[in-house]
């Protein structure tokens, strides 16, 4: 989120792409209504499905699934068309959106209906409504990532917000509703295959630096790879870990992964059944050597294998039995307390990944970095005591590496602080009052320093830099192709010593940017860029000139580096529109994606999938159960609300099919896999769709799997998976599956 949950009640205005934040963040949704209230908020939601959401929004706008870029587009040409767009904020704030400007222009009104399936009549009432009541803000969440275009979709909106001149804005900005408590934490720790943490990369500068703040030796760290070119490539997904197990067998795609395919999985904290295509991902169980699988509860994957030996169960004790620092949604961070011990024998993630490091050799340079400190001297890491002390040592040691997004105030002291005074803070602005004066609740990141404040609203430059302000990150050089990418005049933080854009801090131009005169005795300890700058001399030079350390540039429309610079809309890898696949053509196959070739044209194009397959799949959320739905689905009052797997169907589609409401009914997929499932009526879908929710396991393509469960483990409520049926789809930059765009065939059972 570009702003925070409680900023919402500040927006004019809110649209809604892809999200149900009624059902699944309703505790937040509180905000959304509060704005209701107070400033007589509209709201619209864009969904393919009418949702508890659309039943509280003015607009609710059906749209066909995967078709949120055309439909932005025409917002977007209706604001160029009558002038609407913020011409300063885009001139001074914002590269590239003469191309967005041009692409805009074919977006008629017709055309976007032709496309999306939304009237012409209702997007031109929709953009006016939205563009005539500012600050709005745009929300989204896996609607618009789940897509082979996911990562166009999540560039598409913020482009919407800066035309507008909604970015910076409090009320305004970009609020993606983020998924697992933590999961900001784990992108920003690096949970991922293709960075070490804190978005640092993997470039041989990186792991230097982490090598000498982990106090390991790099020499060490590259000898743990077969060789050093593994260690700047990129891993496999989540979404793809089994091609790496079934490379090599007719008709699966071709790894690249050091001459050999994948035989040990460990799973800590994912339910594996909410992965695409449960078929390959049961086959690819079946052939590993070795499956180790963390969790509080049975986790899934272990019932839909057939493998019976190598296969452990280790008991995980859960959030409620380990205390930390954890990332919300917003970047602001959260300091838990334990609240009982770990039940039986069970253990806490870190305590089975410390075991593991001792049996595997290297306990020591894994923890190593929690005995480090800073030489005041030299300004240089070095080891300042014997043992650790769980987790406040950890959060310290993030504190004094990641300065990327601004983790620098992130002590577990500060934290700590800040869970003893939740009330003190007050919940629309997060500004604390009393013993918390001066900072924001959850100190969100960036927070350059360790006397910062927190920086609730990004890109705000209506505040001074040390109470949180900042403009567009200078990430990308100082030109491309001869344009100038730095901030236009008057567009620095207010209090700023420079009056517009400057670039990011490095100690080479700290003294002529800030205009300011080193001591010999900082010239010799500052580090090279604002980056890696141990001694905290760029962070603190900059608070006081009231200069961002990483720069003030213009935010990016145009992205040169990606498949596509500016966003185009592309119909999903099965479309239901084969008119329109020539013109909205998918990608080319894109070889090493994350260590595995992917298909994308040559699926598109292998046939017309609608003709056999002529119904959209949309997957997604229960307000009462979550994820994969192991944890849920074993709450005995939780499972009663939903004690089955369905599919939600219009009756008139059903009708077509011979199947009535409470019936069974089999979805099949492109790929051959079938699913059998309740159907249950509702108006919520159109004909043209069903929908699926995504949180069952325990039944495989018509097969009860209840007895492969260990004795009293079963769930209350066990089911198809809908990632069974889920298509063959992965985005082009993020590999995030296509579980909202695919399609599939029903019959009655
Ligand atoms: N109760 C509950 N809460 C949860 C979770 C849970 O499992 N249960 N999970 C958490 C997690 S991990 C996450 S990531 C978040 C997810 O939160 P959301 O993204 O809100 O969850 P979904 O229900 O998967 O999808 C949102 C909506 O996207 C719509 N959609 C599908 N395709 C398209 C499309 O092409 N365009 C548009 N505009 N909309 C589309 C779906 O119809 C759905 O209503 O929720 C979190 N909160
Ligand atoms: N079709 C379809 N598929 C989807 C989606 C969709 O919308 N449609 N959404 C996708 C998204 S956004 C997400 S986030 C995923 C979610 O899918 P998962 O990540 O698989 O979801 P969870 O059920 O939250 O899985 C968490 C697992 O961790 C265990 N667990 C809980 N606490 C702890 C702990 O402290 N330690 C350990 N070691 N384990 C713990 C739980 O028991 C559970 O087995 O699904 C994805 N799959
Ligand atoms: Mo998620």
């Amino acid at each position: 989120m570009t702003n925070h949950l409680g900023d919402i009640q500040n927006a004019k205005a809110i649209i809604i792409f892809g999200a149900n934040p009624a059902v699944n963040h309703p505790v937040g949704f509180q905000h959304f209504l509060k704005a209701k209230e107070r400033n007589n908020a509209k709201i619209i939601v864009v969904d393919p499905r009418f949702t508890r959401t659309a039943a509280k929004a003015d607009h609710y706008v059906r749209i066909r699934p995967g078709t949120d870029i055309p439909f932005m587009y025409g917002m977007l040409h209706l604001i160029f068309k009558h002038g609407w767009q913020d011409e300063n904020f885009i001139k001074d704030r914002v590269y590239g959106m003469d191309d967005v400007m041009q692409e805009a222009k074919k977006w008629t009104p017709e055309k976007v209906e032709e496309v999306t399936g939304v009237p012409a009549s209702q997007l031109i009432q929709v953009t006016r409504l939205y563009a005539s009541s500012r600050p709005g803000t745009l929300i989204w969440a896996m609607g618009l990532t789940q897509h082979s275009i996911g990562s166009s979709n999540t560039r598409m909106a913020p482009i919407l917000q800066l035309a507008l001149g909604n970015m910076g804005e409090e009320g305004g900005g970009c609020n993606i509703l983020r998924g697992h408590d933590n999961v900001q934490g784990a992108t920003d720790m690096c949970c991922l295959s293709h960075t070490l943490p804190g978005y640092y990369g993997l470039s041989d500068g990186a792991w230097k630096y982490f090598a000498k703040q982990w106090g390991v030796d790099y020499e060490w760290l590259k000898g743990r790879f077969k060789d050093k070119k593994w260690m700047n490539a990129k891993g496999f997904t989540l979404a793809r870990w089994y091609a790496g197990v079934l490379a090599g067998k007719p008709g699966e795609d071709n790894i690249h992964n050091a001459g050999t395919n994948i035989k040990a999985l460990v799973v800590m904290g994912n339910g594996i059944t909410s992965i695409a295509q449960q078929a390959k991902v049961k086959e690819a169980l079946d052939n590993l050597e070795l499956i180790v699988l963390a969790d509080p509860f049975v986790n899934e994957a272990a019932v839909l294998t057939d493998k019976k030996d190598n296969i452990f169960l280790l008991p995980a004790a859960t959030q409620f039995e380990t205390s930390g620092s954890v990332t919300a949604t917003n970047r602001s961070a959260q300091w838990r307390s334990k609240v009982v011990d770990p039940l039986y024998e069970s253990k806490p993630d870190q305590e089975i990944m410390f075991e593991l490091a001792k049996r595997l050799g290297f306990y020591d340079e894994l923890t190593r970095g929690m005995l480090m400190g800073i030489d005041e001297e030299t300004a240089q890491p070095k080891q300042v005591k014997k043992s650790f002390k769980w987790p406040e040592d950890a959060t310290d040691e993030i504190a004094r590496i990641i300065k990327t997004i601004g983790l620098t105030g992130w002590t577990a002291e500060r934290l700590k602080k800040h869970q003893e005074n939740w009330h003190m803070f007050d919940q629309v602005s997060l500004r604390g009052y009393g013993p918390m004066k001066g900072e924001y609740y959850g100190l969100p990141w960036p927070c350059w320093t360790e006397t910062h404040s927190g920086s609730p609203v990004l890109y705000d430059i209506h505040r001074p830099v040390k109470e949180g302000g900042m403009g567009f990150r200078n990430r990308f050089g100082l030109e491309h192709d001869g344009v100038n990418l730095l901030a236009g005049p008057h567009s620095a933080p207010v209090g700023s010593k420079v009056d517009g854009g400057y670039p990011e801090i490095t100690a080479e131009n700290i003294e002529k940017v800030l205009g300011i005169t080193l001591t010999p005795e900082e010239k010799k300890k500052i580090g090279k860029n604002w980056k890696v700058d141990a001694s905290g001399i760029i962070a603190k030079k900059c608070m006081e000139a009231g200069i961002a350390p990483y720069g003030n540039a213009k935010a990016r429309a145009k992205v040169w580096n990606f498949p596509d610079p500016i966003p185009l809309h592309r119909e999903p890898l099965h479309s239901p529109r084969p008119d329109l696949v020539k013109k909205y053509h998918t990608y080319p196959d894109k070889p090493n994606h994350y260590r595995v070739d992917t298909k994308y044209a040559s699926i598109q194009d292998a046939k017309d999938w609608s003709k056999e397959f002529p119904i959209n799949l949309v997957t997604g959320r229960l307000v009462n159960m979550n994820g994969a739905g192991a944890e849920t689905r074993s709450s005995k009052y939780l499972a009663k609300l939903s004690p089955e797997m369905y599919a939600d169907i219009n009756p008139d589609l059903a009708a077509r099919h011979g199947i009535r409401d409470g019936e069974m009914m089999w979805v099949h997929s492109p790929e051959g896999a079938k699913i059998k499932v309740k159907a249950h009526y509702t108006y919520s879908v159109s004909p043209d769709r069903i929908f699926l929710p995504m949180h069952f396991a325990g039944h495989f393509q018509g097969e009860d799997l209840s007895a492969k469960y260990p004795e009293g483990t079963r769930p209350y409520a066990v089911g198809e998976s809908a990632n069974t049926v889920t298509n063959y789809g992965y985005d082009i930059v993020t590999q995030i599956p296509e579980t909202k765009g695919g399609l599939c065939r029903i019959e009655k059972a």
